[in-house]
């Protein structure tokens, strides 16, 4: 741990932010290097980037380049990264391989988590985070990113578990290890594309100041660990629940079929959706990132 400052780069104006206690909002680079396509994977960075800046604080990108782990990337960093051809997807069982080995790779919300948790980083913003994946009581597919939430203290602010994954198994495991639901002016869970699930909410806060007071006071108790908070998408980017299932049962059979698994099953089914809704999945991704973007800035300014 004591090393771990010499395998980061900080970026000047996030090490800056962080000494003097301003806001900084963590991004993760999954997303950007196997959650969307090229070029809107990067115009989307550049956007939430921009959205954190408006709000007052500073975004910090975090990912591996050659090996050096970047907490905060240039522009042209961003760009490379976001057409980097066979960059890892990084997690907390390979965030190391990729440092030692000199690779690329973007960071999932656990390795992201991770990182932001060592350079001092209470808040993180993303999309969806992984989860139970349906059928996993055959495949055993759970995501790092639940363990990591029990036990790294970093707020993530999501829409809600995807539609993709098991919502209630999902909350199951995040009940049993500990994590709080925290859903944000909203009394059900919100599942990522739709601003609604039959899931109700675990915990209901309206305020991002209550999100603030509350992570603190779990970190006063020394509790450990994160939270989850899920923000619904804005209403006039929302596809609703139903209309989203058929495409979901699609690319879920497409799936099964190919024999897709492991790491590969996330990225497959996005790209698969994007396809069979037309891209409309994909305007719906970017636009509940911003406004996740746009609450983690404001939970961050509220410490
Ligand atoms: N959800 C999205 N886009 C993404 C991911 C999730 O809408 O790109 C990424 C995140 O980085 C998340 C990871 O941490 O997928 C989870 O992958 P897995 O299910 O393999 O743990
Ligand atoms: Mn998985």
């Amino acid at each position: 741990m004591a090393q771990a400052k010499a395998l980061m780069d900080i970026h000047p104006e996030v090490a800056e932010a962080i000494k003097a206690g301003r806001p900084v909002v963590a991004l993760e680079s999954t997303i950007i290097t196997h959650g969307m396509p090229w070029p809107e994977n990067d115009a989307m960075a550049g956007k939430v980037e921009a959205i954190i800046r408006e709000e007052g604080a500073v975004p910090a990108t975090i990912a591996v380049i050659k090996g050096r782990l970047k907490i905060g990337l240039s522009e042209q960093e961003r760009k490379e990264l976001a057409q980097t051809k066979g960059a890892m997807k990084l997690s907390r069982a390979d965030l190391a391989f990729a440092l030692a080995e000199g690779r690329d790779g973007g960071t999932t919300v656990a390795a992201t988590m991770i990182a932001a948790a060592w350079a001092g980083i209470k808040v993180f913003a993303t999309g969806g985070i992984g989860g139970v994946h349906k059928g996993a009581e055959t495949s055993f597919d759970i995501s790092a990113d639940l363990p990591e939430l029990a036990r790294t203290p970093v707020i993530v602010v999501s829409a809600g578990p995807k539609a993709i994954l098991d919502g209630a198994k999902t909350l199951e495991v995040l009940e049993t290890n500990g994590v709080p639901v925290v859903c944000y002016q909203s009394d059900v869970v919100p599942a990522f594309w739709s601003r609604q699930s039959p899931l109700p909410a675990p915990l209901r806060l309206d305020e991002p100041q209550a999100i603030a007071r509350f992570h603190a006071m779990r970190q006063e108790l020394e509790l450990g660990g994160g939270m989850l908070v899920a923000n619904p998408v804005p209403e006039k980017d929302e596809i609703p629940a139903d209309e989203m299932a058929g495409f979901i049962s699609q690319a879920q059979d497409d799936a099964v079929r190919l024999k897709i698994s492991g790491k590969e099953v996330t990225p497959y089914l996005l790209g698969r959706l994007l396809e069979i809704t037309g891209g409309r999945s994909l305007a719906t991704n970017i636009a509940l990132v911003e406004n996740n973007a746009r609450l983690a800035a404001k939970i961050a300014a509220g410490f």
